[in-house]
């Protein structure tokens, strides 16, 4: 069984988070967790660098211990160091992780203070009260906890999309290789772009469905077969990822994407119109009576009912079809749209390569300007730069752009928003960057008032340029702080900055439907990679797809603008 990059970032994030209950040095449980991100943004098979006999050391932030462990990964499927960790943290505890809102700290906490081990220990304790008096706690993370006992209980399982990504596009060409298959798309909320999915829905035309339904159950990745039939079959894959697969006849192909792309609510919307003119819609074409007058094509089933195509990420029920029929669709962003990414890091923190070699890479996926944003000195787990270290970078970043070509530096940091709303680091430093970009990193637990005050007043200090990763969620790890967005959004638009799209496939955030009240509200969103190493510049790619959700136009983004303009507007906030 093929180990892939996601099986052994999963397994160093497992490292990270025992080792961090066990009160591990600091840096070390970093150093795992950096790696786990490298690995899954590597944009080949660890495996394969491993069997060409790669020096894996060669990778950012993969020294000779981890490039060891990689290895024997990739020979047994496990880590003997995860392993051992297993056996001293006890296993309920791991239960506990899993909880959203529950990191490693809390977690150690529980188990430190209150000598709660197990999910029956922890709900009890919440119900009696007794979570909000341990510090790092409050009233409504107990009742979050409880909440999150309850819907665990209920809750499927989701994927990040790009974890299903890495699935589907191999499945995808392993289908695609089959004798006589002429189409194989996934439509579902993998096409719409969301950021987690449930499951794959993939549709295939072929001279023959047998073939088809035979060559997806004999795939290596499938692990159990939940039901096959002659056209349609349901399969489960290693990690857990359900796909069912339909075959369809050709001249239904366009009505059946339309109708497996969903959403749900999107398709109900549609299908009302239909019935106001006398047409049935369903997944094999668009019938008057019983005869068939479009299902070819999607375009051929929009236009069925008067509408022009509607991009997959627009269907979602939230009014795109009015727009469609006033004929005020978005022209939605493109990739190419993109002339510069404003947040990214170099060694120099937590990031993994030099300025120089971050650059490079942007440059060579036609980014125009790069800003370098490490992290402040607050953030001590990532090294944060103090006003020396920063003024060191500065004169370097001058230097190399007078010998850089095809792309200019810009000059940033990403500065922590303290508790009390004081960025972490003087005027005197700041003034002297091309942009601010300001996070919150700590401190997620204040009450909804209190963090939406705190953020306003970073806002609202000098040379305050870019909210980074607004809401602060991490997928399936832990929930956004609470905020009000709204009030962050007006406040934007006040005080002339921007807000931030990050790219990072956990994050995803600003979320669709808050970079639609921004650009409803004026405000430009900056889409950026976080990068933390060059090959995560591929990750905006995930950035423009979120954006899309939330409709947003080459003019509703920061940087779209050209560097001469981004200048003028970044000196505007830094006035
Ligand atoms: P997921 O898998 O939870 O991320 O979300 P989807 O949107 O992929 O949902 P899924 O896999 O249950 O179904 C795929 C599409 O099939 C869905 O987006 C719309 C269509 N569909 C499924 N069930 C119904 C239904 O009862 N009515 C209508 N109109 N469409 C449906
Ligand atoms: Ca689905
Ligand atoms: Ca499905």
């Amino acid at each position: 069984m093929p180990v892939h990059n996601e099986d052994i970032a999963l397994i160093f994030d497992e490292m990270a988070d025992l080792l961090e209950i066990e009160e591990a040095n600091p840096f070390r449980v970093r150093a795992y967790r950096n790696a786990a991100r490298t690995i899954r943004n590597l944009g080949r098979e660890l495996s394969g660098l491993v069997a060409e006999g790669e020096d894996l050391t060669r990778l950012p932030g993969i020294g000779s211990a981890l490039a060891d462990k990689i290895r024997e990964i990739i020979a047994t499927g496990h880590a003997n160091a995860l392993d051992k960790l297993h056996k001293d943290v006890p296993a309920s505890l791991e239960a506990l992780l899993k909880l959203p809102g529950l990191g490693p700290k809390r977690v150690k906490a529980l188990y430190q203070d209150l000598h709660i081990k197990t999910l029956k220990q922890l709900e009890s304790a919440a119900r009696k009260g007794r979570l909000h008096t341990l510090p790092g706690f409050g009233a409504k993370i107990e009742q979050r906890i409880l909440d999150a006992i309850q819907t665990d209980r209920s809750q499927e399982r989701r994927f990040l999309h790009s974890v299903a990504c890495r699935y589907a596009k191999p499945l995808v060409t392993h289908l695609q290789a089959g004798d006589g298959v002429r189409d194989v798309v996934v439509a579902g909320s993998y096409r719409r772009g969301r950021e987690t999915v449930g499951d794959l829905d993939i549709l295939v035309t072929a001279r023959q469905s047998q073939p088809v339904m035979q060559r997806l159950v004999e795939y290596d990745e499938v692990t159990e077969v939940v039901s096959k039939g002659s056209t349609r079959a349901t399969v489960i894959l290693h990690n857990g990822l359900q796909v069912d697969v339909r075959v369809v006849a050709q001249e239904s192909f366009g009505a059946a994407l339309y109708y497996f792309t969903g959403s749900k609510a999107h398709n109900i919307q549609v299908r009302r119109l239909g019935q106001q003119r006398g047409l049935k819609i369903n997944e094999y074409g668009v019938f008057r009576k019983t005869q068939r007058i479009a299902g070819k094509t999607e375009k051929s089933v929009f236009k069925s009912v008067g509408l022009p195509f509607i991009p997959p990420e627009l269907r979602e029920g939230r009014g795109e079809i009015d727009a469609a029929r006033a004929g005020e669709l978005p022209k939605l962003i493109e990739r190419k749209d993109l002339q510069g990414d404003l947040h990214s890091h170099t060694h120099a923190t937590d990031g993994s390569a030099s300025i120089e070699t971050m650059a490079e890479a942007a440059r060579q996926r036609g980014l125009k300007y790069l800003a370098i944003t490490d992290h402040s000195r607050h953030l001590t787990v990532a090294h944060g730069l103090d006003v020396r270290q920063l003024h060191k970078q500065i004169d370097a970043i001058d230097r190399l752009n007078e010998k850089l070509k095809d792309i200019t530096l810009l000059k940033g940091i990403e500065v922590d928003i303290l508790e009390d709303g004081k960025l972490d680091l003087p005027a005197s430093i700041l003034s002297k960057l091309d942009l601010v970009i300001g996070a919150v990193h700590s401190q997620f637990h204040l009450s909804r008032s209190k963090q939406t005050t705190r953020i306003l007043r970073a806002m609202d200090t000098k040379y305050f340029t870019l909210l980074a990763h607004p809401t602060g969620r991490l997928l399936e790890e832990r929930p956004p702080y609470e905020v009000d967005i709204s009030r962050i959004i007006d406040a934007a638009r006040q005080r002339g900055c921007y807000l931030e799209l990050n790219s990072q496939p956990q994050r995803l955030d600003l979320t669709d439907t808050y970079c639609k009240l921004a650009k409803e509200q004026g405000v430009l969103i900056s889409i950026n990679s976080d990068s933390h190493g060059p090959d995560d510049f591929d990750l905006l790619d995930g950035g423009i797809q979120q954006a899309r959700r939330g409709w947003l136009e080459k003019r509703d983004v920061l940087n779209t603008c050209s560097l001469s303009r981004l200048q003028k507007m970044l000196q505007a906030t830094m006035g």
